[in-house]
């Protein structure tokens, strides 16, 4: 601390000393607060980040409870974010299976759940059920039809 003092006091003249100082000190404290004097633009604000989303595709609302599925009936071919609230007292799952694709959650969905399932889907007839017991055989079954898109 006390050699690089002196070193510098050796080398550079005073005026410099002083430059290096201005500069140091606008360095360390420039870049954080202070605002530039010129007027701030205010349509800056709605046109950059509306979206938050970060499911893709169309968001299809599921209900899960005992012991029923609560959706449509028929579908748009494409990528579907099938958004599952479980809204039963018991843990439910939901499947998707038809036209050689077979998907489901990993983990049951507790009750009062929201979980998303993204499935690409072409158009087919599918069947969504809940793999969970014999819930299916319950009535926790449904065909759905996904329609070509036009
Ligand atoms: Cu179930």
């Amino acid at each position: 601390m006390k050699s690089s003092k002196a070193l510098i006091r050796n080398f550079f003249p005073l005026d410099l000393r002083v430059a290096i100082l201005v500069f140091l000190l606008t360095a360390c404290g420039g870049n954080q607060t202070s605002t530039p004097q010129s007027p701030v633009t205010s349509d800056s604000s709605e046109t950059t980040q509306s979206s938050t989303t970060t499911t893709e595709g169309k968001v299809i609302e599921v209900k899960l409870s005992e012991f029923k599925i609560d959706m449509p009936s028929s579908l748009p071919s494409g990528t579907i974010a099938f958004q599952v609230t479980n809204i039963g007292k018991v843990q439910h799952n939901f499947a998707i299976e038809g036209s050689g694709i077979k998907q489901e959650f990993e983990s049951d969905l507790a009750p009062g759940t929201t979980e998303t399932l993204q499935v690409n889907l072409k158009p087919g007839t599918y069947q969504v059920y809940c793999s969970v017991g014999n819930h299916k055989r319950q009535g926790m079954v449904k065909a759905v039809t996904v329609a070509q898109q036009k």
